[in-house]
């Protein structure tokens, strides 16, 4: 069936055909931070969506999942869903236990509809504060959002930019849950990674031993580009070695809103040992640091 929705003009589709990565994942590893679009024609794009992207199924997520040497998936909902988490409670259920999910809840989502999310797998909520791609919802109706969670053992996912920080400080360390960073909290590589703005992220991190934070996105941070994405990586590097324990890495597969250029999917997983770089750091960044948040009952 085809989609009933035309990705945006600019939109660039997910790499058709990635390369085997040179770097073997161990048994068992977790790509942390993926997404599945649609289709659409079954699972419709929000209203509200920012975006129109293409369609990303949960079974092509598998297939590049197979083919990168990965086991297992955290399917974070995306933006161009809303609050509307079927699709990504779809792959969930269909996973065979091999995925997890983070969703979007709303003030008016039930205590059932809660329980029948945590039931799918998901065990985190997302709070967006990328204003191109959210209307950002006020904070105290996040942290209503957040205490709710709270009792299920879910963690709270944020997304947003290092200029921002400072606005949102406060909040962060309100949350009474884990909080996870997508992205390194978007800092500027082309910065300096020590005694700069970066620094502030750092500290928050070291100050909050609750906090945790992706080691992302070299395809959406780097200004030196691909296919080695050199500048990004001190950055992920001083956070994987200063929090080993509190890192989680991911493809962020299907790269929604890249305008510049789309990674073979492969370059990202190679960049893996340049960032953790022993058996042991790798080792947490893949296997055991996402167990201790997605699945809790093996720890
Ligand atoms: C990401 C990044 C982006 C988009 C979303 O939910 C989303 O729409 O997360 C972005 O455009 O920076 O994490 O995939």
């Amino acid at each position: 069936m085809s989609s009933r929705f035309t990705p945006d003009a600019d939109w660039l589709p997910f790499h058709p055909a990635p390369s085997v990565p040179r770097f073997c994942p161990p048994a068992g590893a977790v790509d942390a931070h993926c997404h599945v679009f649609g289709p659409g024609s079954q699972f419709p794009f929000a209203t509200e969506r920012k975006y129109t992207p293409c369609d990303a199924s949960k079974d092509q997520l598998w297939t590049l999942r197979e083919r990168l040497g990965f086991s297992r998936s955290v399917i974070v909902q995306a933006t161009c869903h809303g609050a509307d988490n079927s699709a990504m409670v779809d792959a969930l259920r269909h996973s065979n236990g091999t995925a997890r999910g983070v969703a979007t809840v709303r003030m008016g989502t039930t205590d059932e509809e809660l329980l029948a999310l945590h039931e799918a797998g998901v065990r985190g909520v997302r709070f967006n504060f990328v204003k191109r791609l959210v209307d950002t919802l006020p904070h105290d109706e996040l942290e209503s959002i957040a205490k709710r969670i709270a009792p299920l053992g879910w963690h709270t996912v944020i997304y947003f930019e290092a200029q921002d920080l400072e606005e949102h400080r406060g909040f962060f360390t309100s949350l009474p849950t884990p909080i996870v960073f997508d992205h390194m909290g978007r800092p500027d590589v082309s910065g300096p990674v020590n005694g700069g703005a970066f620094d502030d992220f750092v500290s928050l991190l070291s100050d909050h031993d609750h906090m945790w934070t992706k080691v992302t996105c070299p395809e959406r941070l780097s200004v030196s580009g691909p296919p080695r994405y050199d500048d990004f990586v001190p950055f992920a590097k001083r956070l994987v070695e200063t929090f080993p324990d509190r890192v989680l890495w991911g493809t962020d597969w299907p790269h929604p809103n890249l305008k510049s250029h789309m990674p073979d999917d492969a370059t990202l997983v190679d960049m893996i040992p340049r960032i953790a770089s022993s058996d042991l750091l790798q080792r947490k960044l893949l296997i055991d640091n996402p167990k201790t948040l997605y699945w809790k009952e093996e720890r």
